[in-house]
This record gives structure tokens, C-alpha cells and sequence, in this order.
């Protein structure tokens, strides 16, 4: 069925009058990925990864901006307000365009990711540039939502509610929920949807494996982290939203929240597309990351047959240019000649 919401109904807080703001998002793939597979030492059919970022603007946040898009024009609202490293203003910005309207995007300023950007751009988002981090941007859409202008960050339960339809997709493809997900973490909404989702639909109850960047690891420390620093632009967020919640979806799943260095990301993001051929946003490769450093640490003990690990990409690779053209590259130039062309052929 097309999208979400006529997908999950009787799941959703939807009724008959709530209109449906839909680009079809969800029913994502689930591939698997033998090559990481054997890298973490586990069986080739354990590791799968949930591409996220084939959603309609490239990433899961269009998930959560269906419902709560929909919600906004069914509550009257006039425009859409959030804050954003990127991909929930992009999301916004288009799902804001086809409801017909206004959107108003808070990004940190210098840290937004030049695809994200171009998105919310084309889609008429009225894009203001805060001088400050995301958490300084959050607080501004915090204060400025009410009348008739709707906050839609994952604070927004609509959000919470149309990301946790990827858990009912991750177990209907397995035939039951994994043993262990593996997420990024940043604002901490999606890993609180993801455990709402699993159990929901009871299929079973993965672990919840949640990574930050080791340079805006709040919830790793304990403690906000007033001046996050990382390349994964994403997820560089010193006080989720949902700290709370994510702490309760690592407990009551017998889980853990861990911290991965930008170096590791980098090249977890890097072995992904090489390897996988899959093509995902720098902060997406840190639930590979994160589940390699579990791995060599011993996380997993023996593993067991039918051991079943699931790993969410939250976000496409083309949505990040700078990021893969800081990667070593196979780039040669060549005159617009057939011999010389075969020459560098026969010399590669
Ligand atoms: C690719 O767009 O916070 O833990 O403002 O874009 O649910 O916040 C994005 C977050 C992971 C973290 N991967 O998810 C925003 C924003 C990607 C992301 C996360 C984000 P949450």
C-alpha cells in the first residue's frame, strides 16, 4: 500500500478526517550484508541493513513527518517549525510543500550537510541560520512553536509514532524481530521508536544497540556535552530530546548506548560502500562502526545459528558530497584519445 499511513492505519494515531500527506515513504529495503557480516566474525546471513535513506527525501525522518505533517493540517496549523542538523529539515521542507504549508527550518550554522541544505532549499523552506549548535537551535523552535505553528522534531510524539512502523517492517521481512539493533544516535527519537515498534507488534525484542559519536556522547558520559564535536554532522548533539527514553529502550532491552570515534565511523562508512555497495551518510555508518567495536570486544560470545543482527542506515550517501570527496580516490584524468586511453588501461 502506498505509504505509511494507509499502510499501518490501525496502528497509527490516525481517524477517517485526518488527511493523508504522503510521498510513499517506507517500505524500505532490507538487504544483507555478508562481507560486514564476516568482518564482526559472525555468520554471513546474520547482518542485514535497513536502507533508510531510500526514503522519498533520502532519509527515516520522512517516516516521522508523514503523521506529523498530516497531524499539523489536521489541526489547522499554518506552518511547520523545527530545528535540524539536516535531514529533518529537508524531510519538513517537502513533506511541508506538498500539505501546501509554511515551513521554517533552524539550522546550526556551518554544520548542515550541502545536500540537506540544497533540499530544503528547493522545497521552499524558509531556511534561518542560528549562531549556535543544534541544541541552541532545538530551544529557539521550542519557544517559537504554539498557535498555529507546529513543532515537528521528534519532541513531537507523531514523529515517534511513524518511525516505529521500520520495527513492524524489520520483523515482518525476518519473520520475527532480530536478536540485536544497532542504530546511530543523536537526538535519541529514533531509537525510541524503534523499541515502541518492537513492542508493539510482538514479534519479539531485539537488544537496542545505540552509538553516538565519541565527541557528542552525552549519553555515554552522563552529562550534556555543551560544545559537541564531530564530522557526523547528523548526530552532533550535545542534549537529546529524548535521553530519557533512549535510557529506558537500552534498559528494558538488556541493550547498550556506546560511543564511536569519528575515525571508526569514517571507516565503517567507507567499508560499507566499498564492500557492500552501499552508500550511506557518515553518522549511518555508526551503527556498523558500533557493531564492529561490540564485536572485537567480545559482545557477541559465540555466536549462535540463526543469529539475526540488524543495523539501521538512517540516511543516503548523496546527501553528504564533501564527506566522500574527503575519501582516498581511484581518480585519474586521460586525454580525449583511444590509445591513450588503452594505455592507461593496460597500466591500471
Ligand atoms: C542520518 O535532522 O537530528 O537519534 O535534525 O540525520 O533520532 O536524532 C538527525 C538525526 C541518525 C539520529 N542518522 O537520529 C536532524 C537530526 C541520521 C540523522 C540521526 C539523524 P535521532
Amino acid at each position: 500500500m502506498a505509504g505509511l499511513i494507509r499502510t499501518w492505519r490501525s496502528r497509527l494515531p490516525v481517524g477517517p478526517r485526518t488527511p493523508v500527506v504522503t510521498l510513499h515513504e517506507g517500505n524500505t529495503p532490507l538487504v544483507p550484508a555478508p562481507r560486514l557480516a564476516r568482518r564482526a566474525g559472525l555468520p554471513e546471513d546474520a547482518v542485514w541493513l535497513k536502507l533508510e535513506g531510500l526514503n522519498p527525501t533520502g532519509s527515516f525522518k520522512d517516516r516521522g513527518m508523514t503523521l506529523a505533517v498530516s497531524k499539523a493540517v489536521e489541526d489547522g496549523a499554518k506552518g511547520v517549525l523545527c530545528a535540524s542538523t539536516g535531514n529533518t529539515a529537508a524531510s519538513a521542507a517537502a513533506y511541508a510543500a506538498r500539505a501546501g504549508l509554511r515551513c521554517v527550518v533552524l539550522l546550526p550554522e556551518g554544520q548542515v550537510a550541502l545536500g540537506k541544505l540544497a533540499q530544503a532549499i528547493a522545497h521552499g523552506a524558509e531556511a534561518v541560520t542560528v549562531k549556535g549548535n543544534f541544541d541552541d537551535a532545538l530551544r529557539l523552535a521550542r519557544e517559537g512553536a504554539g498557535g498555529r505553528w507546529a513543532l515537528v522534531n521528534s519532541v513531537n510524539p507523531f514523529r515517534i509514532e511513524g518511525q516505529k512502523t521500520a520495527a513492524f517492517e524489520v520483523a515482518d521481512a525476518l519473520g520475527r524481530a532480530p536478536d540485536y539493533h544497532f542504530l546511530p544516535v543523536g537526538n535519541a527519537g529514533n531509537i525510541t521508536a524503534y523499541w515502541k515498534g518492537y513492542v508493539e507488534y510482538r514479534r519479539g525484542k531485539p537488544r537496542m544497540m545505540g552509538w553516538q559519536a565519541a565527541g557528542a556522547a552525552p549519553i555515554v558520559l552522563g552529562r550534556p556535552v555543551p560544545k559537541p564535536q564531530t564530522l557526523a554532522t547528523a548526530i552532533r548533539i550535545g542534549n537529546p530530546a529524548s535521553w530519557k527514553q533512549a535510557l529506558a529502550a537500552r534498559d528494558e532491552s538488556g541493550g547498550r548506548i556506546g560511543a564511536v570515534t569519528d575515525a571508526a565511523i569514517f571507516a565503517a562508512y567507507r567499508f560499507l560502500a566499498r564492500e557492500e555497495g552501499v552508500f550511506c551518510e557518515p553518522s549511518s555508518a555508526a551503527s556498523a562502526a558500533g557493531l564492529l567495536a561490540f564485536a572485537a570486544r567480545g559482545g557477541f560470545r559465540k555466536a549462535r545459528k540463526g543469529l539475526r543482527v540488524v543495523l539501521t542506515l538512517t540516511g543516503n550517501g548523496l546527501k553528504d558530497p564533501a564527506s566522500a570527496q574527503a575519501l582516498p580516490a581511484k581518480a585519474r584524468t586521460c586525454a580525449a584519445d583511444p590509445a591513450a586511453f588503452k594505455r592507461l588501461l593496460g597500466a591500471a
